[in-house]
């Protein structure tokens, strides 16, 4: 088969480590890949604005109401510079929705467990947002344009979030004996949930050699999440903490902590909708969407008007 100028065009911006952008060509596997990341990472910015939102009304301090308040707007502004960039793969937001709503597109499992108590405001900020950014920080120099460059601000706010939940943890550590059990009893809710965020291990990431010979993933699902436990454990240590593995240990010959083994069985059954909270959250999610049917008919009427009085004037 002939190769088009097209192909040689795409594999040349690949191989140079620049970056792909909307009007050129790309293999079809390439932007449904895309379309699937970008799309799946949205849909957790949003979906993942429900379990902290549910605390913001009992934050302790107007200090702490006003920085989460602030955090979690920053994850709705996060889905939308997302939305955009998987737009200019010619799938549009409604669609997008709408594959959410029937459960064809996914979103973060993390965000399928609950929020019992005020610690895990902080958890999140520090373990879910940190690995987050560990994940997006490789993700800066994925090879599609849009994407490379959302993450840029991404990683900037996200840094932030991490900071706001470990102060919250750090307050939790030198206050009563109460509040430390509170900050323990949260890490070892959130512990393993965190680690499977970074998706299956190597050997069993379907996705994983595509993505990474295509620069989209930079970085594979086993090494970022060694970088994750790495910078972690040492600040649960620092927090007087400790992480619910028994086998964890550091291996002074690496140079690196190993773990226990994950709960894969656990892993799937969120993926596949059967989570403790995949129910909740989506049926929270189709109410918001339907709620807000009347402003986006409102916006887009009001774009329709002034694209009208434009015409007439020109
Ligand atoms: N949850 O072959 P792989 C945040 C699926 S942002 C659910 O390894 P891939 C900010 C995967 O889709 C968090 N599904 O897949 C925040 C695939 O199924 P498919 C979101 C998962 O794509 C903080 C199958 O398993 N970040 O938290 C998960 O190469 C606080 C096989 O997996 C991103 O989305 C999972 N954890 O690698 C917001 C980052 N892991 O689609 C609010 C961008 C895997 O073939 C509050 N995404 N699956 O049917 C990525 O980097 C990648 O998509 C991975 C998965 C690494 C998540």
């Amino acid at each position: 088969m002939q190769t088009t100028a097209g192909e040689i065009r795409f594999q040349e911006l690949i191989d140079a480590d620049e970056k792909v952008e909307p009007r050129d060509w790309m293999p079809d596997g390439y932007r449904k890949t895309l379309i699937r990341q970008i799309a799946q990472h949205a849909h957790s910015e949003v979906i993942g604005m429900q379990p902290e939102a549910n605390w913001i009304t009992r934050a302790p301090t107007l200090q702490r109401k006003m920085t989460l308040i602030a955090k979690v707007q920053d994850e709705a502004g996060h889905g939308l510079y997302l939305y955009s960039a998987a737009e200019t793969l010619g799938i549009s937001r409604d669609e997008m929705q709408q594959l959410l709503h029937d459960g064809k597109q996914k979103y973060s499992s993390i965000f399928n467990y609950p929020t019992l108590s005020w610690a895990d405001m902080g958890t999140i900020g520090w373990l879910v947002d940190g690995a987050a950014i560990v994940n997006q920080i490789a993700l800066q120099r994925t090879s599609y344009g849009p994407y490379a460059r959302a993450m840029v601000k991404i990683c900037k706010e996200e840094s932030f979030h991490a900071r706001q939940g470990y102060s919250i943890l750090l307050a939790l550590s030198r206050g009563t004996e109460e509040q430390r059990a509170m900050l323990q009893d949260s890490i070892d809710r959130w512990w393993w949930p965190a680690l499977m965020m970074f998706g299956p291990h190597d050997s069993d990431s379907a996705n994983t050699p595509q993505s990474i010979e295509w620069k989209i993933k930079r970085v594979t699902n086993d090494e970022l999440r060694q970088l994750y436990i790495d910078q972690t454990v040492p600040q649960a240590h620092y927090l007087g903490c400790t992480v619910p593995d028994p086998d964890l240990r550091f291996d002074v010959d690496t140079g690196h902590w190993s773990i226990g083994l994950i709960d894969w069985d656990e892993f799937w059954d969120t993926v596949k909708g059967n989570g403790r909270l995949n129910r909740e959250r989506i049926t929270h999610k189709v109410k918001a969407w339907d709620d807000g049917a009347w402003v986006r008919e409102a916006a887009t009427a009001y774009a329709h008007k002034q694209r009208t009085e434009l015409e007439k004037t020109a």
